[in-house]
């Protein structure tokens, strides 16, 4: 959207009607609402709670998996796992780049995760205990976040939509990945056979949870929906979700952890038992079993990299320095 169909004079009064009037006719034909156009306040806020969220996510998200790269099993497993997590720094990038065409400084997004101040996914509070995990992140988690993002590549704020058309085709290589490695160890020997299940019985519930609450407690939904941000609710997601997982984990020759899954008929989609949304709160209060850990090994990874950014920094002044002497 730009101002140049607004009559002048309102560009000129900043009539705030007129302004916001064009902005939802915009929103409501499914165009795009870039940096330099006027959006509301509580816009731009929503905007920037859900990317600073989920570039957080995705450079928290390289812990779990990097914890393992030492470890993988093979030569060609290191180097798929390697670019993997590298791909997630990568997501992280992209993500602050769209946040900050919304006004905000990456570096004060990142103190604020540093101090408790702004979420990430609750996912990544939970500890990867084998090899297996690997698969079921790469499985399950990245499935979810598929799920949950590949409608974000038609949110209404440009910046965010192209950032998340990138993000989605590497996510289905993690979630491919995941897959071929969960079918190797589910056709290996008993035990590895053991880890797999093991893996996704710990995974199963809480990437249901990475979709957020329940409908009827979600905050932001019903806004964030009319605005064009969210297009499904975190249920339609859910629902989708498991609706995509019972036939795969059906191929994979690996149970899903909950008695109560049955296809229902009469609604075309698979019932599935209660989410313990206690232990979601918990988890989002600061208490899951990793979260101590998370924060703690970012804040040191941001400490020991504050050399690269004064080096970058340094560099970049010299270079538009030797630029002014050659203009000059
Ligand atoms: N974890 O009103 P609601 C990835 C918070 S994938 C923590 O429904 P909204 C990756 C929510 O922020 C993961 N907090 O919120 C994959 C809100 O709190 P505040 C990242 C959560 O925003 C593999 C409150 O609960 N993906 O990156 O309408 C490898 C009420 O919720 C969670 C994204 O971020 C949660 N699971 O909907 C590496 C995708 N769920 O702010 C990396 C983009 C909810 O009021 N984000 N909360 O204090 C979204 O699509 C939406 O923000 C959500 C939540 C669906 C997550």
């Amino acid at each position: 959207m730009t101002t140049a169909r607004m009559p002048d004079a309102a560009v000129e009064t900043g009539d705030e009607d007129f302004r916001l009037t064009e902005f939802e006719a915009e929103v409501a034909a499914d165009g795009r609402i870039e940096p330099r156009d006027w959006m509301p306040d509580a816009y731009r806020a929503t905007l920037v709670r859900q990317i600073a969220q989920h570039a957080h996510s995705e450079i928290i998200g390289m812990q779990p998996e990097a914890n393992w790269i030492t470890r993988a099993p093979s030569l060609r497993r290191k180097a798929i796992l390697m670019a993997k997590v590298q791909d997630e720094a990568g997501h992280g990038l992209y993500l602050y780049g769209a946040a900050e065409t919304l006004g905000v400084d990456r570096a004060e997004l990142l103190d604020k995760l540093h101090a408790g101040r702004q979420r990430y996914s609750s996912i990544f509070n939970y500890p990867t205990l084998t090899w297996a995990d690997v698969g079921a992140i790469g499985w399950l988690v990245d499935g979810a976040a598929i799920t949950n993002q590949v409608p974000l590549c038609r949110c209404s704020y440009g910046p965010y939509a192209r950032a998340m058309v990138r993000i989605c085709k590497e996510e289905s290589f993690h979630q491919r990945q995941g897959y071929e490695l969960l079918y190797a160890l589910a056709h290996g020997t008993q035990a590895q056979r053991a880890m797999a299940q093991d893996a996704v019985d710990r995974w199963w519930w809480p990437s249901l949870m990475m979709f957020g609450p329940p409908d009827d407690e979600s905050a932001h939904s019903a806004q964030s929906m009319a605005w064009r941000i969210k297009r499904h609710s975190n249920d339609e997601l859910r629902q989708r979700f498991v609706d995509i997982c019972v036939p795969q984990a059906e191929s994979l020759g690996l149970r899903l952890p909950d008695p109560e899954l049955r296809w229902n008929e009469e609604r075309g989609h698979w019932d599935f038992g209660a989410i313990d949304w206690t232990e979601f709160q918990q988890v989002l209060r600061g208490n899951g079993p990793c979260n101590e850990q998370r924060l703690a090994q970012r804040v040191t990874a941001h400490e020991e990299g504050a050399w690269v950014r004064e080096a970058a920094a340094a560099y970049a002044a010299k270079h538009r320095d030797e630029q002014e002497v050659m203009a000059g």
